[in-house]
């Protein structure tokens, strides 16, 4: 386990709540890995997993969230993310978790077991967790793993918040047909979810992802919030508006 040299309490974290939550998130900073769930942080404030298949765009969705190149790393190679990295934006109890990508051929078959019953634990089990952002290739969407994340989701009552990502590999109309069509076989499943389309290259999405988390976190403040509502309502596409259900 590596970690980041904890803040002295002498020096108290800035007071960052006059921030839109697009913002705060700027302010995000690696806290420390962890091999395993068992060495993550106190399970105490709130925190937002993002989770997807190997190659999904986790890390370069983070990067462009929180407007930081290299803070999360981004790679060709499937798989590269193997720690789950958890970071604080503003406090320690404020954090965003960078899951290890599932689903990938190499890592062998006990390992993968092994990781899926923790993972299980961690999204039913973690008071702390707040929300799941789950990331799915558009091209590839709600794998067989992408499935059984969301009935570990369901099982925890924990609200899911779906990338459709790399959505410049579409073109407007099809992008939207992936949306609606993805949308209607969630709405199946019988969990709380919402759902957008996201391209980390041509930054697209990303105020609708901060308004979610911004949510999750309770670092959506009202004042800044109609800052937010000003911003989105200059630049939104409507294709990138999330659609939220709430199925009992
Ligand atoms: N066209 C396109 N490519 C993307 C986008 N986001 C990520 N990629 C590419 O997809 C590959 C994987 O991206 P990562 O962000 O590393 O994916 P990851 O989910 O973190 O992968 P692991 O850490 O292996 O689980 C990289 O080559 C990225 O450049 C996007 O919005 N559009
Ligand atoms: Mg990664």
């Amino acid at each position: 386990m590596t970690k980041a040299p904890a803040s002295k309490n002498t020096d108290p974290s800035p007071d960052l709540t006059h921030l839109s939550p697009r913002q705060r998130l700027q302010q995000t900073a690696f806290l420390m890995s962890a091999p395993t769930f068992r060495l993550c942080p106190p399970d105490e404030g709130y925190e937002v997993a993002f989770a997807g298949r190997s190659n999904a765009g986790k890390s370069s969705a983070i990067n462009v969230l929180t407007n930081q190149r290299q803070l999360a790393r981004s790679s060709k190679t499937p798989g590269r993310t193997q720690m789950i990295n958890f970071f604080t934006i503003g406090n320690q109890e404020t954090r965003l978790v960078d899951l290890p990508g599932y689903g990938y051929a190499a890592v062998p078959e006990a390992m993968k077991i092994e990781w899926q019953t923790e993972l299980e634990e961690y999204l039913v089990a973690r008071e702390s967790l707040a929300g799941l952002v789950l990331l799915m290739d558009s091209r590839h969407p709600l794998k067989f793993f992408d499935q059984q994340m969301l009935q570990w989701a369901k099982d925890g009552n924990l609200p899911v918040h779906v990338l459709l990502t790399k959505s410049d590999k579409f073109k407007y109309g099809p992008a939207k047909n992936v949306l609606l069509k993805t949308k209607q076989d969630m709405s199946k499943l019988g969990l709380s979810f919402s759902i957008q389309l996201f391209s980390s290259l041509k930054k697209e999405g990303i105020d609708e992802l901060a308004a979610v988390m911004g949510n999750w976190l309770h670092i959506d403040n009202s004042a800044a919030k109609s800052n937010v509502d000003n911003d989105i309502d200059s630049n939104i596409d409507s294709s990138n508006t999330p659609i939220d259900f709430n199925i009992e």
